[in-house]
């Protein structure tokens, strides 16, 4: 039998645009994807938008007690930081307060604990007008937003994180184009990223001046890269991707600055951002002390095999090719590789080369487009999930034994739900969805989840 630790977190995640609706509903601001969709629809998956999504707001009662059903003792949800301020600053929304800790009483009262993430792709509508994250206002406005949330949640949330996968937001809508604002701009996209890991900062910096006790970090995308062969420039190949997608947050957040031959190439290009010596010392000395982990799939490179186009935007391949390794296991459902083993090695990655700072896996999920075909008398029979799931937390025990010092595991994601540009094309819930009625039904897997927190293991 696999046993994980005694106090082992087990649940799932889910964001706010992603799960509650009532978008137009009791003072809450428009968000970019409220906006986007409302001038862009054709953008979704069968122009389906996140007015659409699982009806949270309404139903909290009633998830949380599907929660407690199959079994979570952790959840994770964000707070819309335009709920909280339709504006993105100023007055609080009292309705919004309200509903938060409606959520965060009901959960702990179901012995579920709130894990709590305060920015998943959603910025403001009125703050993207006025630049979204490439404005340094906004920054000191996130700053505000966090600190306000730590105020009046802080004393029942103990685990914060700061963004969910920031890297997303930098690269989806500021240089490849595919979420709103979805500018090319490799500069601009530099300062966003900048711009992020100075927010994170500076949340935490109010964090700790207000006192408090809890865990608080971020939670970033990893995925390990490896190279094509031993060859010296496939090595280079990998070691450059890793410094775009896993060191450029993954080093401000918890060594407090940014990797030196990643800042030489950000030179070499002349994308450097504009920041002043006071923001950097934020960064410095305002650094995580706990991280989430969201892992889905490794990368693998190879080098370059033409030589990248002098006119086009400067992008991180311009440093590398994707490799595409013959005999790779693949969801055949998303499309997704599946590399079981990348859990352990990027465990035993922080365990080594980042003090084994204390982190938990905060996604890890299988998708599946048209996941109706696995319907038999109503219940999704999803052994490909569970196979999933028991194949990386196999690994992921294996790394726990080996000293990583990792205290969770939560699956992406409890009940079906929107996903941006996807919407609701892949299935990742241990609950379905049915978008006509709204009625939930547990999964085989979520069946087997309830087993799994409550052997502990499999
Ligand atoms: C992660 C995001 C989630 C969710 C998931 C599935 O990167 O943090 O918000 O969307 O991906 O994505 P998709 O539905 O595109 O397969």
């Amino acid at each position: 039998m696999i046993k994980f630790p005694k106090e082992f977190y087990f649940g799932s995640a889910a964001s706010a645009t992603q799960t509650e609706g009532a978008n137009y509903e009791d003072g809450k601001g428009k968000n970019i994807w409220d906006y986007w969709y409302e001038t862009e629809n054709f953008r979704f998956h069968n122009n389906i938008g996140p007015n659409n999504a699982s009806t949270f707001y309404k139903n909290y009662k009633n998830d949380i007690g599907l929660l407690k059903e199959t079994g979570h003792n952790s959840f994770r949800l964000s707070i819309s930081w335009s709920r909280m301020f339709p504006k993105g600053f100023g007055e609080v929304n009292e309705k919004a307060v309200e509903f938060y800790n409606n959520v965060i009483n009901e959960m702990i009262k179901n012995g579920v604990e709130p894990f709590v993430n305060l920015f998943h792709f959603d910025m403001p509508m009125e703050l993207q007008n006025i630049g979204g994250w490439e404005n340094r206002d906004v920054v000191s406005y996130y700053g505000e937003f966090a600190k306000t949330c730590f105020e009046i949640f802080g004393d029942r949330v103990k685990h914060w994180f700061t963004f969910n996968e920031p890297m997303v937001h930098v690269e989806c809508g500021y240089y490849l184009g595919y979420h709103y604002p979805y500018k090319v701009d490799p500069k601009a996209a530099v300062q966003v990223a900048y711009h992020t890991a100075l927010a994170s900062a500076l949340a935490i910096k109010s964090y700790k001046e207000l006192g408090q006790d809890g865990k608080i970090g971020m939670i970033i995308n990893l995925s390990p890269c490896y190279p094509r062969s031993e060859y010296k420039s496939d090595l280079k190949a990998a070691y450059i991707a890793d410094l775009f997608c896993n060191k450029s947050f993954l080093d401000p957040a918890i060594k407090g600055e940014f990797t030196k031959d990643l800042v030489d190439i950000i030179k070499k290009h002349d994308l450097m951002p504009i920041a002043s010596k006071e923001d950097l010392k934020i960064i410095k000395e305002n650094t995580i002390n706990f991280l989430g982990v969201n892992y889905y799939q490794p990368r693998r490179v190879c080098a370059k095999e033409h030589m990248p186009n002098p006119d086009a935007p400067f992008m991180p391949e311009y440093y590398y090719d994707h490799y595409i390794m013959p005999g790779r296991k693949i969801n055949p459902h998303r499309g997704w590789e599946i590399y079981e083993k990348g859990i352990y090695d990027i465990a035993i990655n922080i365990r080594d080369n980042y003090d084994n700072i204390e982190w938990m896996i905060t996604e890890n999920g299988m998708g599946v487009e048209g996941e109706e075909k696995f319907l038999v008398n109503g219940v999704i029979q999803d052994d490909y999930r569970i196979n999933f799931y028991k194949d990386h937390l196999t690994w992921l025990h294996k790394a726990i034994e080996e000293g990583a010092n990792c205290v969770g595991y939560h699956v992406w994601t409890f009940i079906d739900n929107w996903s941006w540009l996807n919407s609701y094309k892949n299935r990742y819930g241990l609950v379905s969805l049915n978008l006509e009625t709204q009625e939930r039904t547990i999964k085989k897997s979520g069946r087997w989840f309830k087993n799994l927190t409550e052997n502990n293991g499999f």
